[in-house]
């Protein structure tokens, strides 16, 4: 095998190189490599000073998050990073790509760094429900002080090299090539005579704290961390840098990694990371399938939705054309898309210039011949069958041979569409989640006859808008809607059983969802899901399911957009209606539902296991592809927290004969219809195996 890290010397300078494809990370060949090559280095009586440098794409952009799941092997990545520092001679970390993480600690623990302008520093852990263990936790504050630093593990986010150089993490920005400048900066520093520069020898800055500091860090980032594990630990480390000695303090933040590293957070976080490269790979769609230009795109209807699936093109500067019926549409859509951006351009998130660059490439139109040379059409009308039917038939005469032709619905059937057409293989559906100019889901639906080059273009195309693209099949709802049903079901169930909804709401808020099923029923329109459970053909037989949406609709309670739905709106605050509770109450006795005390456990074991049933339904029958693809689906459109790893992998966490025994308890409450566990569910938890290791096995 070659070897990952070589050690060579060049002069008076050694340059030690990582080469360890794709993204050079401190996989255990690699940090047993440093150990060796720093070891040579220090023996090594011709070398004046080292150059720390990798090959390919980008410096070290971590620590090998695969190995996270094994135990631990010597030499752990502290240990080498210890003995670059310790290094009598001064090491020169040269920086190029991304150097993350573990890189970036990699980097911090030699003497000085240099970098090129493209190149990107930081530590991004914390997204991994990690925090950074070998050392950033300590080193980073003292470079770039307490709260840069925290700033910076908290958000995860990166900074380029001119803000690492305004910072102080970068000592100098190489222009050309970026060895030869490490080199000359090492010889440089060999004229002056300047020896190594340790970081861990600089004092935290802790005078100029305030006292209530960290009280104060922990109020400003409590919103956007609830329940997240790993940013309470970062902040912990930091406080152990500002108040015991390096040594302990290190000793603190190893402690603290291995507990993130051990906790469910971690596991669920890293699994999604997995998922997220995972999804874009396609079995029967090869990597080399050829793609299709998309470099005009057409958005038929200019509502809300229409709108913001156009501002994604626009925001990446493809041409857009906005089609409408009629003027009066035309003029209201792109009055909503041009105040979308105003918002942001207000809160100084966009320049006006980029606003009016975007604004103009969108360009409204009321007819069908202006879109003949679009190379993607989305359909995003109403959401009735015979409408999307008209206006395929449309787009079929209207555009170019070679158009990819796509439905924004959320639960029709794609086949159905397209066989009002004649090409079904250019037909595909493109189910964006609202905001559409927001939300970072989209469901790919590819129909019976939709071509592959179709469907690698339109995951590619997902790319492009920043989307997480997750290929799914037909069926009612697709995996998401499909899922989400069950999870509103029992919601509803257990507001007729006479659980107040606020309450199973806050249940779910505490459990990490985003909002409670209640509160998104809400906001996505109680009439919405009223027609949709009129147009499901497959319906339960049960008088109960969802009743209180069909009486609160036929109220013209539709939710938020009507000021009151399930709650009461006082603006956008959501309160109990004592008049809602009333119907409720009258409903459950006129369908004769059993009044129950129903603890936090179950409000959450209901709402979950039905949905993670319906999953298993859904993979036994090749809707989505692997589980940690629903996963996705849940955690990029559906304000799943993260640190649950989304349905199927929660249900791995939990144990699947855990939720086998918990759909038995309800089954023998209920009887068969909703609570009968799927046959793979059943089959996986009786030989002990996950959802994750049943789709792995389908590789
Ligand atoms: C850490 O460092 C802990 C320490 O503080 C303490 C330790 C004691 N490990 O994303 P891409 C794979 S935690 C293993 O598609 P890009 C990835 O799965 C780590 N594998 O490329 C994919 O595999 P495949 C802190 C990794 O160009 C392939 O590389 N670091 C790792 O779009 C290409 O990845 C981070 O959190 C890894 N660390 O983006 C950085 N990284 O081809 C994590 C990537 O089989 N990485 N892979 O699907 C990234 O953010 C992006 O990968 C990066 C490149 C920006 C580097």
């Amino acid at each position: 095998m070659a070897e990952v890290v070589s050690y060579r010397r060049e002069g008076k300078i050694a340059v030690i190189t990582v080469d360890n494809p794709p993204v050079n990370a401190l996989s255990l060949p690699v940090r047993a490599g440093l150990a060796k090559a720093f070891t040579e280095f220090a023996a090594d009586a011709e070398a004046g000073a080292a150059v720390l440098i990798c090959a390919g794409r980008t410096f070290i952009a971590g620590a090998d998050i695969t190995e996270f799941d094994k135990p631990i092997e010597d030499p752990w990545l502290p240990k080498v990073i210890h003995q670059i520092e310790d290094c009598a001679k001064p090491v020169v970390a040269a920086i190029h790509g991304t150097a993350l993480g573990g890189g970036l600690e990699t980097a911090m623990g030699c003497h000085y760094r240099v970098a090129v302008a493209t190149a990107q520093v930081g530590l991004p852990e914390v997204s991994l429900g990690l925090l950074p263990g070998a050392t950033g936790t300590q080193r980073l504050p003292r470079l770039i002080g307490v709260k840069n630093a925290l700033d910076a593990m908290i958000s995860g986010r990166p900074m380029n090299a001119k803000a690492g150089l305004d910072k102080g993490v970068i000592d100098q920005i190489v222009d050309g090539d970026l060895l030869a400048g490490a080199k000359a900066f090492a010889e440089k520093l060999l004229a002056d005579g300047k020896g190594p520069r340790r970081a861990r020898e600089i004092k935290v800055d802790a005078a100029s704290l305030p006292a209530d500091f960290f009280a104060e860090y922990r109020k400003s980032i409590a919103r956007d961390t609830r329940g997240f594990f790993a940013p309470e630990q970062i902040i912990k480390c930091v406080e152990a840098a500002v108040s015991l000695s390096y040594e302990d303090a290190v000793a603190r933040e190893n402690e603290l990694f291995m507990q993130c590293m051990k906790s469910t957070h971690s596991k669920a976080q890293r699994h999604l990371f997995f998922a997220e490269r995972e999804v874009a790979k396609i079995p029967d769609v090869p990597k080399d399938t050829p793609l299709r230009p998309i470099k005009q795109v057409a958005v038929i209807g200019g509502g809300t939705m229409g709108g913001g699936i156009a501002m994604n093109f626009a925001n990446v500067g493809i041409p857009v054309l906005l089609k409408e019926i009629t003027q009066e549409a035309l003029d209201r859509g792109m009055a909503i898309i041009r105040s979308n951006y105003e918002g942001p351009v207000k809160k100084g998130k966009m320049t006006q210039a980029q606003m009016d660059a975007c604004m103009a490439l969108i360009t409204p139109t009321l007819k069908y011949e202006d879109i003949a040379n679009a190379d993607l059409v989305i359909e995003a009308v109403f959401e009735t069958m015979a409408i999307k039917k008209e206006v395929f038939s449309a787009l079929d005469a209207a555009c170019k041979p070679g158009a990819i032709l796509a439905s924004n619905t959320s639960t029709l059937d794609i086949d159905a569409i397209a066989a009002c057409t004649k090409r079904p293989e250019d037909v595909i559906g493109l189910h964006f989640f609202a905001p559409a100019n927001v939300m970072s889901l989209l469901e790919i639906v590819r129909g019976a006859k939709t071509s592959k080059e179709v469907i690698a273009t339109s995951m590619a195309m997902a790319k492009t808008i920043r989307k997480m693209g997750v290929l799914v099949r037909v069926c009612f709802g697709f995996v998401g809607n499909r899922m989400f049903f069950p999870y509103v079901r029992e919601a509803q169930r257990m507001m007729l059983e006479g659980v107040p909804p606020e309450r199973i709401d806050s249940v779910a808020f505490a459990w990490g969802m985003a909002m409670g099923p209640h509160g998104v029923s809400d906001l996505s329109g109680l009439d919405v899901l009223h027609k949709v459970n009129k147009e499901w053909q497959e319906k339960p037989d049960d008088p109960a399911y969802c009743r209180m949406i069909d009486v609160l609709v036929e109220k013209g309670r539709y939710g938020q957009k009507t000021g009151a739905g399930i709650y009461r709106y006082e603006g956008r605050n959501a309160v109990p209606d004592p008049e809602v509770a009333a119907l409720t109450k009258a409903e459950a006795a006129a369908l004769k539902v059993p009044q129950l005390e129903v603890s936090d456990e179950e409000i959450i074991e209901r709402l979950m296991i039905a949905m993670i049933n319906e999953g298993a339904l859904i993979l036994d029958e090749g809707i989505a592809y692997r589980s940690s693809d629903i996963d996705i689906v849940f955690c990029h459109g559906y304000g799943m927290p993260r640190y649950r790893g989304g349905p199927m992998m929660y249900a791995d966490t939990l144990g699947l004969d855990k939720v086998v025994a918990a759909m038995e308890k309800y089954r023998a409450r209920y009887g068969d219809l909703y609570w009968k566990a799927a046959p793979l569910l059943a089959k996986l938890a009786q030989s002990g195996q996950t959802f994750a290791q049943w789709s792995a096995s389908k590789r």
